[in-house]
């Protein structure tokens, strides 16, 4: 079946929004195959974030995404990345549709609670990531 990795974000840590988040996974079909709960290291964060090094973001996300704990997760669905796309929402809170995660929880652009897989290739990549043996 298909993969997927899901973060949640030191924004929604810092709430207490951890159980939320995966709640919210759980009633969308989702089977958790991995978890850990890990503040990363600015190496993690910027080797995560390599595609975006030019973008004038990039410093300021990696100075958030290493601010608090983040839990890194490996998802199992059939559809399992577009659909978390679409559950996830746009990358702004703003334009995400309602009933989205990012429409419900995100802070901002930067603080947009969670970070989802956007396609196979990069999902197998971000599952290794984090987690070896999946
Ligand atoms: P997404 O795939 O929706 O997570 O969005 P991107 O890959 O485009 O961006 C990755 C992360 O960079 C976002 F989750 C938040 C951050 N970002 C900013 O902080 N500012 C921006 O203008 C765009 C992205």
């Amino acid at each position: 079946m298909d993969k997927t990795l899901l973060i949640i974000k030191p924004d929604a840590t810092e709430r207490n929004l951890i159980g939320h988040v995966i709640s919210r996974l759980e009633k969308a079909r989702y089977t958790i195959v991995a978890m850990e709960h890990m503040t990363l290291t600015k190496e993690q964060a910027e080797g995560f974030y390599e595609v975006h090094k030019e973008r004038p973001f990039y410093n300021s996300l990696v100075e958030f995404m290493t601010s608090g704990p983040v839990v890194p997760m490996a998802l199992k669905k059939e559809n399992a990345v577009a659909d978390l796309r679409a559950l996830v929402g746009a990358t702004n809170p703003e334009e995400a549709a309602c009933g989205t995660i990012r429409y419900e929880i995100g802070v901002n652009i930067e603080k947009n609670s969670v970070h989802a897989s956007d396609s196979d290739e990069n999902a197998a990549k971000e599952i290794a990531y984090f987690f070896k043996n999946i």
